[in-house]
């Protein structure tokens, strides 16, 4: 639907208090037919808006979609700086774009991307990434540590324990971390994190880090291909979840982790996303770029390196894959 459209719809039915409109008033209102009108408001109807459609009295909104504007995330937020900036679009092709805009206009550290909708997110390797309007949590936070290039990588896995630790906090559930970047529940994808730098030389200046996390998609709002390898909170809970606590929650979370991880190093972080982490001690297959290397997985190095023992008693170091349990 055109925002143009949705706009008047949603000003129409605020203006009204809850009363009904009918088909024709919208029609006119809108310039279009009456067939067209209910078409509009099934589209409102998918994009999370409750509808009563009742005969002769024509339409009325019973409710409308937990948004996650800047105001309604800010109010109670307990960080110094982490979402403190706040950059809300209902809709754009990839948070991560508007990140690295806004990271080279050097707005601060701590500065947070997010979105209602992206039309094109973006996995890892040029994989896409679904995003549908109102469901899910989608945004990129800018950070600029002091730390060397290589070490990079650990902020990824940082990202992850505090997505965990948010998510077992508002919901009761914990979820597991399988390397470097996916979180999962009951063996389905429920989060994806994607870590990209702007450096020059070896000089880190700033990380955007994009975070993916399916909250409120029931089965059907995933395309087929994903059917059997994503989840959401609401599928696996049976019921919604504020989007907005989680983002706040998760924001106090990874406040906390980064200050330590800057103060003490990443030894702290390491124990816990290990703790987290379901491939440590398992057999597994971790597909490069340009090899498959197949083995027990021991742990991660100190840089957040994947290790991997073969069958021949070698040890390997993953620096990047995809990995299959
Ligand atoms: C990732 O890549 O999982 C990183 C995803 C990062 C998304 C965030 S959202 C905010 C920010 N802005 C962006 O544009 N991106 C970031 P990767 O490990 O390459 O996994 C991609 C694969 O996950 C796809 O090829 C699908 O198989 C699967 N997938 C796609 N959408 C999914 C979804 N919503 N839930 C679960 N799996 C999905």
């Amino acid at each position: 639907m055109q925002s143009k459209i949705r706009k008047q719809l949603v000003d129409a039915f605020t203006n009204a208090g809850g009363s009904y409109l009918s088909g024709q008033f919208l029609a006119e209102l809108i310039g279009c037919s009456r067939t067209a009108v209910w078409k509009h408001m099934e589209e409102l109807r998918k994009d999370g808006f409750q509808l009563e459609a009742v005969r002769r009295k024509g339409y009325r909104i019973v409710s409308t979609p937990e948004a996650i504007t800047a105001d309604e995330i800010r109010l109670g937020l307990h960080t110094k700086f982490i979402g403190q900036n706040i950059h809300y679009q209902e809709s754009v092709d990839s948070t991560q774009k508007v990140a690295q805009r806004l990271a080279n206009e050097n707005v601060p550290e701590g500065t947070v991307v997010i979105a209602e909708e992206q039309l094109s997110g973006r996995g890892r390797m040029g994989r896409q990434f679904h995003s549908p309007k109102f469901t899910g949590i989608w945004m990129s936070l800018i950070l600029r540590p002091n730390i060397p290039l290589p070490k990079a990588p650990q902020l990824t896995l940082l990202t992850a324990v505090a997505v965990v630790q948010a998510i077992e906090e508002q919901t009761g559930i914990t979820p597991e971390i399988k390397w470097p970047n996916d979180i999962l529940l009951n063996g389905k994808k429920l989060t994806g994190i994607l870590t990209e730098l702007q450096a020059e030389a070896d000089r880190i200046h700033s990380v955007i880090i994009g975070i993916g996390i399916n909250v409120n998609q029931q089965l059907i709002d995933f395309p087929e291909e994903l059917h059997s390898i994503a989840t959401s909170l609401a599928i696996e809970k049976g019921k919604k979840i504020s989007r907005s606590s989680l983002v706040r929650t998760f924001f106090e979370k990874f406040e906390k982790l980064y200050i330590y991880y800057l103060e003490e190093g990443f030894y702290p972080i390491k124990l816990l996303w290990e703790s987290f982490a379901i491939s440590i001690g398992k057999h597994i297959k971790a597909r490069t770029l340009t090899s498959v290397i197949e083995g027990k997985a021991l742990g991660i190095t100190e840089d957040g390196v994947l290790q991997i023992e073969d069958d021949s008693g070698e040890i390997h170091h993953v620096y990047s894959a995809d990995i299959e349990l």
